[in-house]
């Protein structure tokens, strides 16, 4: 079963290419004939305009063309079973990704294991979470950071830049780390909005002023400008974008194309894909980071069970997504202190819906209470 449900955010999230005031989640929940429910999330950023899929398709394409293969299938193999998908559906990453969750969550639950130990045991209990501060003006993003700080809850910052002119994007980021100072890392994700002369010019100026790292600062398509930008930079340039599983992370690994990747769990295919990233920049000794699409809770869940079998983790995680909504959807909340994740640790994902608070979000609830 698939439902779309629509989150309000807590403030508007202004990246280079959209504004969200809202998320939606396509949640995945696949029942077995043993009783047990798998669950898993499909979510994307501003519907289509940061990848080729956005929650509406992903719920038509799982309805039409995923559910039926599951059909009358063992469920207890969930490799097996994504393999026999394989050879009947292509790409479509974010949809697979919400499928071979919910099997993994299943297949947790009826093995009595965290879904992290059925992906090769966790190396951490606890996940440092950075915090994007993009609300669009610098005094309100500084006043974000510092009670992020003070309550112990972030103490690395995104912020999202190249929507403006350069010069006022890095003074923004300046004045951000001159309020902060050494009590916070400040990065920044330009989210391709640069071309590479720009980017050229901008990430020096980012580095005067005391910025970590450069997060994906020209088209995901442009893997030769990034070789080039990362040899000149003085401060490390993480792939995002660019990274749509592990070829992709091979490709750019290979061409020395960035100092970080960040792994996420939809773009890469799954779980299972995004621990093949993992293997891939561990073996060219290249840095990781634990990406998000801005999943809510079931997401986020998942990605932590992975990125807690990343035995390096250089630059942390930024699994802060349902920290960003108005609402939480799961009974209890992933619990949030000392400036990182606890990963969860009951059976499978170790999470549970807050079915009234899903059915409240759903989109279709209102036909549902009047049919
Ligand atoms: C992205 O491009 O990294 C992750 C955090 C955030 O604020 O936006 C996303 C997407
Ligand atoms: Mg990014």
């Amino acid at each position: 079963m698939t439902t779309l449900v629509d989150v309000p955010t807590i403030r508007p999230h202004v990246l280079a290419m959209a504004t969200m005031k809202v998320q939606t989640i396509c949640l995945v929940q696949i029942a077995c004939s043993d009783g047990i429910t798998g669950l898993g999330e499909a979510t994307t950023i501003g519907g289509l305009v940061y990848g080729p899929e956005a929650p509406e398709s992903i719920k038509l394409l799982i309805d039409t063309y995923f559910a039926p293969l599951l059909h009358d299938q063992p469920a207890d193999h969930p490799r097996k079973l994504m393999a026999a998908i394989d050879r009947h559906i292509v790409g479509n990453a974010f949809a697979r990704c919400a499928i071979e969750t919910a099997l993994f969550d299943a297949q947790g639950q009826r093995a009595g294991l965290p879904v992290s130990e059925l992906l090769g045991g966790r190396v951490h209990d606890r996940l440092p979470v950075l915090w994007t501060l993009a609300s669009g003006e610098t005094a309100r993003d500084v006043t974000e950071a510092q009670e992020m700080i003070d309550r112990r809850r972030h103490n690395a910052f995104k912020l999202k830049i190249g929507k403006r002119p350069i010069a006022e994007d890095v003074a923004h980021v300046a004045a951000i780390k001159r309020a902060l100072g050494d009590q916070a890392s400040i990065r920044v994700d330009v989210n391709m909005a640069w071309d590479e002369t720009s980017a050229r010019r901008g990430i020096a100026m980012l580095a005067d002023v005391g910025c970590d790292l450069v997060e994906q600062p020209v088209h995901r398509s442009n893997r030769a400008g990034m070789a080039r930008l990362r040899a000149g930079a003085r401060i490390p340039i993480m792939a995002d974008e660019a990274l749509q599983g592990p070829a992709s992370a091979f490709d750019y690994v290979s061409a020395a194309a960035a100092d970080v990747l960040a792994v996420k769990i939809e773009q890469s295919g799954g779980l299972l894909p995004a621990c093949e990233v993992r293997a891939i920049a561990d073996a060219a000794d290249v840095a990781l980071y634990g990406g998000t699409m801005l999943e809510a809770a079931v997401g986020t869940a998942a990605s932590a069970h992975a990125f807690a079998t990343f035995p390096r983790l250089a630059f942390g995680t930024e699994l802060f997504g349902p920290l960003l909504l108005t609402e939480e959807i799961l009974a209890e909340p992933l619990e949030y202190a000392d400036f990182r994740l606890t990963v969860p640790t009951g059976p499978g994902l170790g999470v549970r819906l807050d079915a009234d608070r899903v059915a409240f979000h759903a989109r279709d609830a209102l036909r549902r209470t009047i049919s």
